[in-house]
């Protein structure tokens, strides 16, 4: 297996500000690429914004700005906000750049050169809000009674000259290509939405417009600029250096054993899906190997909106209870996949129960106990007992359980297995009591807290892609050396050293409430 991959998310449109549905994706796919370096591969972890088409021109006529400074000052709070979130992205692509421009022009040649591409005239049901056409027999209606498109945004009857793409010709090279490829897209029930969406036939797709300029200019015809999806999607490999067969490219999305994903939210899945497969056989290039369509956040039972005011801020977040503490709620509150509610009573629970409690403690207790009764130095083991092993083997059996998690981007199933292994340490300090065999039995107290501080170790290496800063600080505390913290170190060779001098600990994970928080903990 190729030990190269590729994870990417949406590109952002830049018609407003960021918020916890965008945060969610960063995340998402942050934890992802920490776990693969983490795994030893080399990893490519690309985000950015979507600043071209009609919805985004809209916003800033509606501001009173140029589209280009409307751009320029929400690329940069998306780019300030996978700062504040610690995201470890390699790149940072603007679909304004030139890069990207070149790769569009040089897709659309291509398939123009290959006769997928023709002059026509469309009419039909076209969303600005989604930046979508849809069929008559797709649309809904409204409490309003008006005709609106399934996700609600309203709809108006488009007439235009445009370049089209024969869509409905690729429907059963698709299908042929889900059936060969089942793992294509997760999860299950989204595989099969978009399979009987193409099963139910395919529309033609307009994919140029001319009633609007802001956009990449169609090359050889340029009153009319690419649809914005097409632009879109194609920076996925703008990135690796398309139109140009660089290193990147080839290593992260040619070589037929590269791991290139999508992560995406629920709402776009028929363009990752359907449009971006159909666009890339019909321009003789390699697919991605996966598209992971996550669930959608309502806030207190809420869709987030902006007429309604209650977009959750994720600066806001991060100040109030700390990065990884957002990171890990996130991560933690639904299964991946599902949707979920944000409700901020429900983080400060989590933070206290599952990482203060159960783990900071975990951590905490031993570790002071050691600085007060040993002189800070980890002592050696002796001969281990039956429940030692015990807790030592469920360690060791985490990496395994963590990777099918993650195959899957089943992130609850990993810290779930982590903290069944962190409540089985708990349980084994509370009936080992290392404090009371202090009188009564040095030698075995030695042991136990030799034991616990090995499986703190394999603990806080794998907690690192949820938890980046605490799983340091962690480490730091148990002496572990910055390069001993990846996954090849979770083996018995590695193991914490008896008679090492530990720093003086500190308590990683403080409940919230606690004066502390907020402050970069
Ligand atoms: O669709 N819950 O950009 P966008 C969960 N530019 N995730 C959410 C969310 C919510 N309530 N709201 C947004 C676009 N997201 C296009 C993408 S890609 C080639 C072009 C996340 O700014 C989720 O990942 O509308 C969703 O797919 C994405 O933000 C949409 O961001």
């Amino acid at each position: 297996m190729s030990r190269a991959f590729y994870i990417t998310t949406p590109i952002y449109y830049v018609n407003d500000k960021p918020h916890i549905g965008h945060a969610y994706t960063t995340i998402a796919c942050d934890v992802m690429a920490r776990f693969k370096r983490l795994d030893g591969f080399q990893v490519k972890f690309l985000t950015g914004t979507d600043e071209h088409g009609q919805k985004v021109a809209k916003a800033a006529a509606e501001k009173g700005m140029t589209p280009q400074a409307l751009c320029d000052q929400n690329s940069q709070n998306f780019r300030d906000l996978t700062v504040t979130l610690g995201a470890s992205n390699d790149d940072f692509i603007r679909t304004t750049e030139a890069r990207h421009v070149r790769s569009c022009q040089a897709l659309w040649e291509k398939l123009r050169a290959k006769g997928e591409i023709t002059l026509g005239k469309y009419e039909g049901w076209y969303a600005v809000r989604d930046e979508a056409f849809y069929d008559e027999a797709e649309l809904v209606t409204n409490a309003a009674g008006e005709k609106v498109a399934p996700s609600g945004a309203p709809v108006e009857w488009m007439v235009e000259e445009n370049y089209s793409f024969p869509l409905s010709k690729w429907q059963d090279r698709l299908l042929a290509f889900y059936d060969a490829n089942p793992d294509f897209i997760g999860p299950k029930a989204r595989f099969n939405e978009v399979y009987s969406f193409v099963k139910g036939g395919l529309m033609d797709l307009s994919i140029s417009r001319t009633a609007f300029s802001w956009g990449i200019p169609v090359p050889g015809d340029e009153k009319h600029v690419m649809y914005v999806w097409i632009d879109a999607l194609t920076n996925y490999i703008t990135a690796l250096g398309h139109p140009d067969d660089t290193a990147d490219f080839k290593t992260f999305w040619s070589a037929p054993d590269s791991f290139a994903m999508h992560m995406v939210g629920k709402d776009i899945i028929r363009f990752h899906c359907v449009y971006w497969p159909a666009f890339l056989m019909a321009a003789d290039l390699p697919l991605p190997k996966r598209v992971f369509a996550h669930g959608w956040w309502t806030v207190e039972g809420q869709k987030m909106s902006k007429s309604l005011g209650n977009a959750i801020d994720p600066n806001e977040m991060v100040a109030k209870y700390g990065l990884d503490q957002l990171r890990y709620f996130l991560m933690r509150e639904v299964p991946f996949g599902n949707d979920g509610d944000f409700s901020e009573a429900a983080i400060a629970g989590r933070i206290n129960s599952e990482l203060a409690n159960a783990l900071g403690n975990l951590a905490q207790r031993f570790l002071s106990f050691i600085a007060k009764n040993l002189g800070g130095v980890l002592p050696a083991p002796g001969d281990l007992t039956a429940e030692d092993k015990a807790l030592l083997e469920a360690c060791a059996g985490l990496l395994p359980q963590c990777r099918k998690a993650m195959e899957v981007q089943a992130f609850h199933d990993m810290i779930e297995a982590i903290w069944t292994v962190v409540r089985d340490a708990n349980g084994y300090v509370d009936r080992q009591a290392p404090w009371a065999l202090r009188k009564t039995d040095p030698a075995r107290m030695n042991t136990v807290l030799w034991v616990l501080a090995e499986a703190v170790r394999h603990i806080a290496i794998l907690i690192q892609p949820f938890v980046p800063t605490s799983a340091a600080k962690m480490l730091d505390q148990l002496a572990v050396a910055p390069d001993a913290r990846t996954f090849a170190h979770l083996t018995a060779d590695h193991a914490v050293k008896g008679g090492t001098t530990l720093p003086t600990p500190e308590g990683v994970f403080p409940r919230y409430g606690d004066p502390k928080i907020g402050k970069g903990a």
